[in-house]
């Protein structure tokens, strides 16, 4: 069993209710849900022209290796409709994988930790929130360190809903 922590998003339609759905079907296909973070606007990131995202970070107990649990997540955002236009673009759902355990994963198919993860705010926060001393398996940082020297400066509020 491991523990795998999910960045999950979207910035189209009823936002909020794609992650309820989501933690819905993360629950039958995946694991347990042990810790959600608050719900976190974001100002978009990279391609800028979009709507702002709403973000949660999850810790989820699986027992599904990291190859499993990726093609489920993809099949998971297939099967809510997501379709897959310009990168980076707008989308009604995105379940990422940011860390699972110490695990460090480099295949075509998936990279963990999430190369990403160090640079961006609106994944950082919401993790520091839930898993603030989880140690970087490559860094060596806490979540809650990364976050201190971040140089990321977009716009991350949370949301009451
Ligand atoms: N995801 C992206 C691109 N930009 N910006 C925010 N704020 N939140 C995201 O989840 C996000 C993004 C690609 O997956
Ligand atoms: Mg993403
Ligand atoms: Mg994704």
């Amino acid at each position: 069993m491991q523990i795998a922590y999910l960045l999950i998003g979207s910035n189209l339609g009823n936002k909020a209710s794609y992650l309820v759905q989501a933690h819905l079907l993360l629950e039958i296909y995946c694991g347990k849900i042990i810790h959600k973070s608050a719900y976190y606007e974001t100002a978009p990131w990279g391609y800028l022209d979009q709507p702002a995202f709403l973000n949660q970070a999850l810790a989820l107990q699986t027992a599904l290796s990291p190859t499993e649990l990726m093609n489920i997540l993809l099949s998971i955002e297939e099967k809510m409709g997501r379709v897959r236009t310009i990168k980076s673009g707008p989308r009604i759902i995105d379940l990422d994988i940011l860390l699972i355990g110490s695990y460090i994963i480099n295949t075509p198919a998936i990279t963990v930790p999430h190369p990403a993860l160090p640079d961006r705010r609106f994944a950082l926060i919401p993790m520091a929130e839930i898993a603030p001393l989880l140690v970087h398996p490559i860094l060596k940082k806490t979540i809650e360190e990364l976050l201190v020297v971040c140089t990321d400066d977009s716009d991350v509020q949370k949301k009451i809903i």
